[in-house]
């Protein structure tokens, strides 16, 4: 059992009235909050030792240095990669995913050539593949999903094949909720030397995490979903594909020596992170990560799915609402549509009860596609939701339902 009286206090913004109602925050797959820890940490650096890293001999530099390295180390530790040399600090899962395409699938593709993804992406992992499919005359290829909001793995034999250059899917779908049987995927995919890269964005704050034992090339994610601060992510990718890859973007810190007749690289994982990064931002999230740590994520885990279990019980039994995604594993998110409502009607008369949720395509698009929808209202929990939380989410589809009756 998870002390939610103890964790919120941590979480002080929970604590405020919206509209004369207590505030019930169900938006944590857009964003989460940051607990009290976290943004200590952050201030403490702008405080005491904000300085710039790897540059100076001077103890603030030296300071700031060994907090932000310290962080790459507890993120190796939380996902369990081998090294801290397969971490590398990004903007967010989307800066990510634009890396590995440009950085390890671009140099090797052919017109022709196929990307392999799922029809439940993000935009973030289906734009950058169309963009690099522009520039190169590859070919997009989808794999199929179903009514439940499951993907359809009966064509996926097929659709690996030999031309076939990446498989990128997404480890929870945002708009669904669905947790995709990633494992088994990635092993077919090895099986015919296929890499993978597994958008990780709405499975990290919810899961404990394994990359070895995944056995995935590359997973992404970001820290503002995770309790950190916003513009901090994570790219694990395998070191030896790492080192075979050229950088991404040049400037500072990527460099061993620069002449104007060559540049040395720098090794991992500085060569993929060029300029002055997010440093306070990094430092934040590796206290994130202590903080969820702290909790367990086996822990957290157990909890939201019990928050999930009773939400989707307590709507399906409502009538006049549709849940859309209705996979059997699913983590955090309760995507719905109430009969004759816009859901951006819902948010709005939500709002008015204190109640935060994200309607929308939740950049999802295809999967509004799919369903013939324009939009859908999407709740979605986190370890400091409360089962009170649930009924007030309950309440306000009584209450839209009253008003649109
Ligand atoms: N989804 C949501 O409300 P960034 O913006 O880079 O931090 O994360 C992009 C991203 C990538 N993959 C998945 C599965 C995601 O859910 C997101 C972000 C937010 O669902 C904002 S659109």
């Amino acid at each position: 059992m998870l002390d939610i009286e103890s964790i919120r206090h941590d979480f002080p913004i929970l604590d405020q009235q919206v509209n004369d109602y207590p505030l019930v925050y169900l938006d944590n797959a857009a964003s989460s909050q940051k607990p009290r820890q976290v943004i200590d940490a952050v201030s403490q650096y702008y405080l005491e030792y904000n300085s710039n890293i790897h540059r100076g001999v001077h103890r603030l530099s030296q300071l700031a240095t060994d907090a932000y390295e310290g962080a790459r180390v507890k993120v190796r530790d939380f996902i369990h990669a081998q090294s801290e040399q397969e971490i590398i600090f990004v903007r967010g899962a989307t800066e990510a995913i634009n890396l590995v395409a440009q950085s390890f699938v671009r140099p090797m593709l052919q017109a022709g050539d196929e990307i392999l993804i799922s029809h439940m992406e993000h935009h973030a992992n289906i734009v950058p593949w169309q963009m690099l499919c522009e520039q190169t005359g590859a070919i997009l290829k989808i794999i199929p999903m179903t009514d439940l909001g499951e993907l359809d793995l009966s064509s996926f034999d097929d659709l690996l094949n030999d031309k076939t250059k990446i498989l990128a899917v997404g480890h929870v779908s945002n708009a669904l909720g669905t947790i995709n049987p990633i494992k088994g995927m990635i092993d077919k995919a090895h099986a015919k030397s296929i890499p993978v890269l597994i958008d990780g964005a709405q499975a990290v704050p919810h899961m404990e995490i394994d990359v070895q034992d995944l056995d995935c090339d590359f997973y992404v994610f970001s820290g503002h979903k995770m309790f950190a601060p916003t513009g901090t992510g994570v790219l694990f990718g395998k070191k030896e594909l790492l080192e075979a890859m050229p950088p991404w973007q040049g400037g500072g810190d990527m460099i061993l020596s620069v002449s104007f007749e060559k540049t040395q690289y720098n090794e991992l994982p500085y060569k993929f992170e060029a300029g002055t990064p997010n440093i306070a931002g990094a430092i934040g999230l590796g206290v994130a990560i202590d903080y969820m740590l702290s909790i367990g994520m086996a822990n957290i885990a157990a909890y939201e799915h019990d928050l999930l279990v009773a939400a989707t019980e307590k709507v399906t039994a409502m009538g006049g609402v549709k849940i859309i995604g209705t996979a059997k594993e699913k983590a955090s998110v309760l995507s719905f549509m109430i009969d004759g409502v816009h859901p951006h009607d819902v948010g709005t008369i939500f709002d008015q009860q204190g109640i935060a949720i994200r309607t929308g395509h939740h950049c999802a698009q295809p999967v509004m596609q799919y369903f013939g929808i324009p939009a859908t209202a999407r709740a979605s929990f986190a370890f400091y939701n409360t089962m009170e939380e649930v009924d007030a989410l309950v309440l306000g589809i009584k209450k839209v339902q009253e008003l649109f009756a």
